[in-house]
């Protein structure tokens, strides 16, 4: 049977491994957060978890996170220190080392490569070295890491066959070559630049409706009547997770290496950072028109988490709006079922505030009644505005 070997069994690299033993690949990994190795023991006794063995399987895929620092530049430690274990375990098999994690062009052949081959051996000939990004989207119930396409790139031709008979094996999906390694990480810069952009697009119209007294919400879904040539994002709170925040600072800083400033790709970005503080802007001047202030009210909170029914709080834009909230001196009550490290009160509770503001709209709080709510913030603006006797405000409505 064949064997694989995944590295960092995140929310990239654990499906990926449960797909490789359904299809059949005795499955090594590496993991090295003991909360997840203790579970993943519990769940998959079948996958040879942290086994000595593990870097001497035939393809070893590597997931580990790709952050970026407090200065938005990126952080290839994981990376790294993941290609100096495989190096010392490579040999002259033909072994095939894929990169999933998300990285800019050029990482792959002037980071990863130079680690790998410190080992003595040569990529093409001793091993090869491939750049398959991962396109998970948590949560999603209908694309999953078995029927998402992938794109895949390497640095040469034996390199990318292998590569492409591996995911062509895993997954049931289509697989698309490129011309190269750094074509392939390119992509998913590109794919995840252009969500950042379109949903700073949305965030910035929204602010120029709202000063307008238009509705954005009824404008978005007016436009949405046209039936081609647009890809609509919505105005929110922000953008949190692991990718949109994040991937566009990869490219704006490898961009000005290249001696071209990207200003249209750093303003949406800047775009996208003005929206949480936007958002309390809108407490505050919906508080005035209550006639009250936001010191010393109590200031409900619906959602910590960066996205829709998921409990992920990473860089998650509700962190800020609460931050700042908390600074204007209210009592804040938070309430994310998805997130109770981060919850402080019963949804009641919240729903008894002086305000409330939804910002992250899980499934469970459509039930919630607003009507009686003083001041409403509708960050995703999901609710029916009709409906709220207290004063209302939405992004851009
Ligand atoms: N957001 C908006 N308006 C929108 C869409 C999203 O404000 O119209 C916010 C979300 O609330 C969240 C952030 O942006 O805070 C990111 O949202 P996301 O839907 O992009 O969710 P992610 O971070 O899980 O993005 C993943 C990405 N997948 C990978 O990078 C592999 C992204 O490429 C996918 O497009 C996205 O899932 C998806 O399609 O849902």
């Amino acid at each position: 049977m064949p064997s694989v070997c995944v590295v960092g069994l995140g929310y990239v690299g654990f499906p990926l491994a449960e797909l490789c033993a359904r299809k059949g690949y005795i499955v090594y990994a590496l993991e090295n957060d003991p909360l997840k190795v203790q579970r993943i023991q519990n769940e998959r006794p079948d996958f040879h978890l942290n086994h000595p063995d593990a870097l001497k399987t035939e393809t070893i895929v590597i997931c580990v996170p790709t952050p970026v620092d407090e200065k938005k530049l990126p952080d290839l430690t994981f990376v790294e220190g993941v290609a100096r274990e495989v190096a010392e375990h490579l040999d002259d098999s033909g072994r095939l080392v894929v990169l999933e994690s998300t990285v800019n062009p050029f990482v792959s052949r002037n980071a990863v490569l130079p680690i790998l081959e410190s080992s003595g051996y040569t990529e093409g000939k001793d091993f090869f070295l491939a750049h398959c990004p991962e396109r998970i989207d948590p949560g999603n119930p209908v694309w999953n890491v078995s029927n998402i396409p992938r794109v895949i790139g390497a640095m040469n031709q034996i390199g990318l066959e292998k590569a492409l008979a591996f995911y062509r094996h895993v997954l049931d999906a289509g697989v698309h070559p490129l011309s190269s390694i750094e074509a392939a990480e390119m992509v998913k810069i590109y794919e995840n630049s252009l969500r950042a952009t379109n949903i700073a697009f949305a965030n910035e119209m929204a602010i120029i409706m709202q000063n307008m007294k238009l509705d954005a919400k009824e404008i978005i879904e007016a436009v949405k009547t046209k039936p081609f040539g647009l890809n609509m994002c919505s105005p929110g709170p922000g953008v949190g997770g692991h990718c949109i925040p994040v991937d566009p600072f990869y490219l704006i800083n490898e961009s000005q290496k290249f001696g071209f400033e990207p200003s249209f790709l750093r303003t949406a970005m800047r775009v996208n950072s003005y929206m949480p503080g936007y958002t309390v802007s809108l407490l505050t001047s919906a508080m005035n028109e209550a006639g009250k202030s936001v010191k010393g009210s109590k200031v409900g909170i619906l959602g910590v988490s960066y996205k829709k029914d998921v409990g992920d709080i990473r860089e998650s834009p509700a962190l800020e709006v609460i931050r700042r909230v908390k600074g204007l001196g209210a009592d804040l009550k938070i309430y994310d079922p998805l997130v109770p490290s981060h919850s402080n009160a019963s949804v009641d509770e919240v729903m008894r505030c002086d305000a409330v503001m939804l910002l992250t709209d899980h499934t469970p709080f459509h039930i919630l009644v607003f009507s009686d709510v003083p001041v409403v913030i509708d960050a995703r603006n999901v609710l029916d505005r009709t409906k709220i006797k207290g004063v209302y405000k939405g992004i851009g409505r």
